[in-house]
């Protein structure tokens, strides 16, 4: 199923003047249940369960977004959580320009172990990457609230990483967490001259049909 909108100022159909497709990967990292699935469930299809379903090894969804100036295809890798499945982990790394590392504001270990994962992720790939610290479930507000928006901040300066915070459940800066990334990926005009304050950058339009397993994603051509 795909949705298509008017994008201003581009060509139509066969415009010679549309820049050809570029394709990012992007992993999503973080401990269990800290709603990496969520997160791109609430950007690929608006939608959002309360019931947790562990993602079991890894799986692999597609987007295409069209900013003002230029189409992007980004491939979103979901890792699991579970301690079981960190084998898997550092190949999908090694292949991603950009790392999302998520953490739960209501759980303060989670928090703690974004460490761990940024150290994996510079592990393999260095400073050639862009890091994204999330803290995610914004909507549970400030009694369950285990880490300040300042902790966050301060720990994304110190370690030299993009930081957001974003509530999957109510839909909150998910959009914004996307096309924050968007602008910082390889390649972008924006991620040397940011765009104008104020302006949209970034419209979803399509939505790919999401490979059943990993062997799939890897043969398709997306
Ligand atoms: N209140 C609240 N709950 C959330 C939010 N995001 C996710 N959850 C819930 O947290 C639980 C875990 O979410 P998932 O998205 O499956 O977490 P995950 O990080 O993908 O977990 P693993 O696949 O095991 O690594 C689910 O019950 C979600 O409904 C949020 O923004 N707010
Ligand atoms: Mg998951």
């Amino acid at each position: 199923m795909s949705e298509e909108r008017k994008i201003p100022g581009r060509a139509g159909a066969g415009g010679a003047n549309l820049a050809p497709l570029a394709k990012y990967k992007l992993v999503f990292l973080g401990d269990q249940s800290v709603g990496k699935t969520s997160i791109i469930t609430r950007f690929m299809y608006d939608n959002f369960d309360r019931h947790y379903q562990a993602t079991i090894g890894i799986d692999f969804l597609s987007k295409t977004m069209y900013l003002e100036d230029r189409t992007v295809r980004l491939q979103l890798w979901d890792t699991a959580g579970q301690e079981r499945f960190r084998s898997l982990i550092p190949s999908y790394i090694r292949d991603s320009s950009v790392a999302v590392v998520v953490y739960d504001v209501s759980n303060k270990a989670s928090f703690t172990n974004t460490s761990k994962w940024v150290e994996d992720v510079r592990a393999e790939r260095g400073n050639d990457v862009v890091i994204c610290l999330v803290g995610n479930k914004t909507d549970l507000g400030n009694d369950k609230r285990q880490v300040s928006t300042e902790e966050g901040e301060e720990k994304a300066k110190k370690d030299g990483l993009m930081f957001m915070e974003c509530s999957a459940k109510a839909g909150y800066n998910v959009k914004s967490l996307f096309r924050k990334l968007a602008t910082a990926l390889p390649g972008s005009p924006d991620n040397a001259s940011k765009a104008a304050p104020g302006a949209s950058n970034t419209i979803d339009i399509k939505v790919s049909a999401t490979p059943a397993n990993l062997d799939e994603a890897n043969k398709c051509g997306c």
